[in-house]
Formats: C-alpha cells, sequence, structure tokens
C-alpha cells in the first residue's frame, strides 16, 4: 500500500479548523470486511456495548425494557474485537498522518478512549449536544486526536457529525456550559457559535481526524439503515494518561 503524504495546506487545514477529511483511506473491499464483522457483533449483541437508553440523550428510549431499549448506541473495545477493526485502528496511513498532526514518532492508541463503533440506528437512535471530547478525559496535555471512519455514506440525514470550525482554539468560560459539560444553546455566544457549524458529509472509506478540543454534535438517524462508524482516539507518546483517572484504565498500545 503506498501511503500518501500529507499536504501542507491539510496540516494548516487540521490546525486551524480542528478537522480535516482524508478521502478513501478504506477500500470498499475493507469496508465490506468491516462492516461484516460489525454486524456479525451486533446480531449477537456481543458486549461490551452502551445503550441508547443507559445514556438518556434527545431522542433516546427512556428505559432498557421499553420499546427500543435494547438499542445499542456503541460497542465498545474496539481495538480487541476482531482483526478487521484491529487493522483499521493501526492503519498505515493512520499512523503516518498522526506522526505529523501529533508531532510524536509514537503515536499511542488509547484503549480508554472512543475505542469503539458507534451505531446510529433508524428508530431508537439519540442525538448528541454540542460537547468536547475531552470534557472527560484526563491527559498531560489536551491534545489528542480522533479517528472517525465511515463504513457508509454520512449525511445530515443519518446523523453524521457536525463541527463547529476552529472552535478547539477558543478558550469557553465554564458558565457557557451545562451541569453534564455540553454548550447551552440557549446563550447568544454560544447561539453564535453553533450557527458556524458544519456538517461533515462522509462517503464510505472517508476518514475524519479531529481535534479532542473541536466542539462536535450529532443527530438523530433518520434513513432506513443503521450507522456504522468505527472510532478510535491517540495521543503522543509522552502525553500520558493522568494515574489514577479512567484515562489510563486499559493501556495505550503503539502505533
Ligand atoms: O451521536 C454521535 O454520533 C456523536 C457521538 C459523539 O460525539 C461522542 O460520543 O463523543
Amino acid at each position: 500500500m503506498t501511503v500518501r503524504n500529507l499536504q501542507a495546506s491539510q496540516i494548516e487545514q487540521f490546525q486551524n479548523a480542528g478537522f480535516l477529511v482524508m478521502p478513501g483511506v478504506l477500500s470498499a473491499d475493507l469496508c465490506a470486511q468491516v462492516r461484516h464483522a460489525i454486524t456479525t457483533d451486533l446480531a449477537s449483541r456481543q458486549g461490551p456495548a452502551e445503550f441508547e437508553a443507559d445514556v438518556g440523550y434527545p431522542g433516546a428510549p427512556t428505559d432498557r425494557d421499553g420499546a427500543g431499549g435494547d438499542t445499542p448506541r456503541r460497542l465498545l473495545q474496539a481495538y480487541a474485537r476482531n482483526d478487521s477493526l484491529k487493522s483499521i485502528a493501526q492503519h498505515p496511513a493512520l499512523a503516518a498522518w498522526l506522526k505529523v498532526l501529533l508531532d510524536s514518532t509514537q503515536p499511542m492508541l488509547s484503549q480508554s478512549h472512543h475505542n469503539c463503533v458507534m451505531t446510529k440506528h433508524p428508530g431508537y437512535s439519540s442525538a448528541t449536544l454540542w460537547h468536547q471530547d475531552i470534557r472527560y478525559w484526563s491527559f498531560a496535555r489536551p491534545e489528542l486526536i480522533s479517528a472517525w471512519f465511515a463504513l457508509g455514506p454520512e449525511d445530515e440525514t443519518n446523523g453524521a457529525l457536525q463541527v463547529i470550525p476552529a472552535s478547539h482554539k477558543h478558550s469557553i468560560d465554564r458558565s457557557r456550559l451545562d451541569s453534564a459539560l455540553f454548550l447551552r444553546p440557549e446563550l447568544a455566544a454560544n447561539r453564535s457559535m453553533i450557527e458556524s457549524a458544519q456538517v461533515v458529509n462522509l462517503n464510505p472509506g472517508d476518514l475524519l481526524l479531529f481535534h479532542c478540543r473541536l466542539f462536535h454534535a450529532a443527530g438523530q438517524n433518520r434513513s432506513q439503515r443503521v450507522k456504522l462508524s468505527p472510532v478510535f482516539t491517540y495521543h503522543a507518546e509522552d502525553n500520558y494518561p493522568i494515574p489514577g483517572t479512567r484515562s489510563e484504565q486499559f493501556p495505550s498500545i503503539g502505533l
């Protein structure tokens, strides 16, 4: 496989906007292989998993025993599930790009954060409000990058990710966030930020890289087909998880 180097404009785009789409990273065959592995796990409800009813986000079923209560939101521990998910988490092109974007000779995969397949089901999926992933993570520096793989088309109709460009550089006063650290949409300062958001449309095989401080959100899946998006998070080797926190719950893996 030939690994394309990042162009200067792509590095600049990531640094300025806090996200970058790399088109066509996974072949159609690899997408199909990963989809098959995920669908097999979903059919047997192979855990560990988080259910929509567990998080209680807008649109989620109210409890596990009611209608839609067994709708998974995320299949957890994606890296350890099977070789196809492992291979995309360690994709050679991704490793090369992370070295540049994290300024690291040894990017590390965190097994404690994301490391999941987001499974957005028609009917019972929830919306995720505006947040920064770093809010519950504890590392020496707030400098991590998540890799979001599209295995099928992602757009507004099936709950694609939306981002607020450059928001990874904003300094947000605590009063602008609610008790769960979501942006409070009723505040004028937040509303003008949210108005600058854009939907990240992805084609099958595309890869979205985004900074852990970038504000992002997503709607419900209003299409007929489940959306499956493996997501992994990486840090530089000297940006260690703080001992005793959830961020060091599982060992990181060098790429
Ligand atoms: O609903 C979604 O797909 C967004 C998920 C997300 O941003 C998260 O879990 O951090």
